[in-house]
């Protein structure tokens, strides 16, 4: 069985299960996005909610400590549940995402299918570095390489507003619905892999929303390489409901693993355990879509994947790196446990430490 993040088929089951949970402990309290109808062959462009808010505008310039480019707060109004969730430690949500920085100075790169990197919400951070493979579609007509990176730095959906975008091709057709053998796949993203190690500017965060069946020392020397260099790393954990130990990269050293939370602030039900570090939201998250697909370039995943924590985590990496640009890749894990908000996942977490993402506090 192909273990892939992004198989749709995959997603399609893991739909399912996270509406169950969702239904059983909505609180009502969140202003989140229209919510999409469950995932079919059509495309439903949902959401483009008049919210998401347009980018915020810091107005006062600051005059800033040196390891702080710039320490003015910046405040989204109706950024949508996620953003709102990871700014404050409790409920009820406040409607407002506030950050210290925007991650200004650090490059991120997603490792993932390509993307249209001149979408406006991009503002022309984002580039093509490896321009290999072909988009990510997922069946609903998401790219989610596009949604990954939106998630990381797009202007109305992202967490970092100011970071820069690197698109580093490994997709041919999303992993699981090419004709790609599981080692050829391996291969393509390795190949990936060392393109970053090989190019990456620092500060740098890496994501990767994927996930693999198998481990070949090819591929954990790969992504070794990468936190040799300097560069932090952050993983989904999988979306197969299984100990995320098994699926690589997730819980390789040194790599920030990301896991599932509902917008109930509930365990997702996908991939767990001790190889976790932290949990993010992944439900009904709003990111960027091509302007084919929502003609506000909006769209709503309705269901639960890590592909959509990893990049809120890797996003807040780049405030931290932001504000400590030499900061190595250990210092920025432990910085993401140390800082996130214990014990608010509810649910089952299967040994999964409760610890949720938190992009507030000290940088
Ligand atoms: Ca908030």
């Amino acid at each position: 069985m192909t273990l892939d993040a992004r198989r749709p088929r995959s997603i399609i089951a893991i739909a399912s299960l996270a509406l169950v949970l969702s239904t059983s402990g909505c609180n009502g309290d969140d202003a989140s996005p229209p919510v999409a109808g469950p995932t079919t062959q059509t495309p439903t462009p949902t959401l483009t909610p008049s919210t998401p808010s347009s980018p915020p505008s810091p107005t006062t310039p600051s005059t800033t400590p040196s390891s702080t480019p710039s320490a003015v707060k910046v405040t989204q109004k109706r950024p949508g549940w996620a953003l709102d969730r990871i700014d404050q430690r409790k409920r009820p949500l406040d409607q407002r995402f506030t950050t210290a920085n925007q991650g200004q100075g650090v490059t991120v790169y997603i490792v993932d299918g390509l993307f249209d990197v001149k979408n406006p919400d991009f503002g022309g951070r984002a580039t093509v570095g490896l321009p290999t493979g072909t988009a990510c579609n997922l069946e609903d007509g998401t790219n989610h390489g596009l949604f990954v990176a939106g998630l990381v730095a797009g202007s109305r959906t992202g967490v970092a507003k100011r970071a820069k975008i690197v698109s580093v091709g490994d997709s041919y057709q999303c992993e699981g619905g090419s004709e790609a053998t599981p080692a050829q796949r391996t291969a393509r993203i390795v190949k990936a892999l060392d393109w970053v190690a090989e190019n990456a500017k620092k500060p740098a965060v890496v994501n990767l929303s994927l996930n693999i069946a198998d481990s070949p020392p090819t591929f954990k020397a790969a992504v070794k390489q990468l936190i040799d260099k300097g560069l932090t790393v952050v993983a989904s954990a999988g979306n197969d409901g299984e100990d995320a130990c098994q699926h690589p990269p997730a819980g390789l050293p040194t790599v920030v693993t990301a896991a599932a939370m509902t917008q109930t602030d509930e365990d997702a039900g996908l991939n767990y355990g001790r190889c976790v570090d932290l949990y993010a939201p992944a439900e009904n998250l709003t990111s960027l879509a091509d302007a084919s697909l929502s003609p506000n370039r909006l769209i709503t995943s309705d269901f639960a994947a890590t592909s959509w924590a990893a990049p809120l985590v890797s996003g807040t990496a780049a405030l931290y790196l932001s504000a400590h640009p030499t900061a190595s890749p250990a210092e920025v894990r432990t910085w993401l446990i140390d800082n996130s908000t214990k014990g608010v996942v509810k649910g089952n977490l299967r040994g999964s430490p409760n610890r949720l993402l938190f992009t507030g506090g000290p940088l």
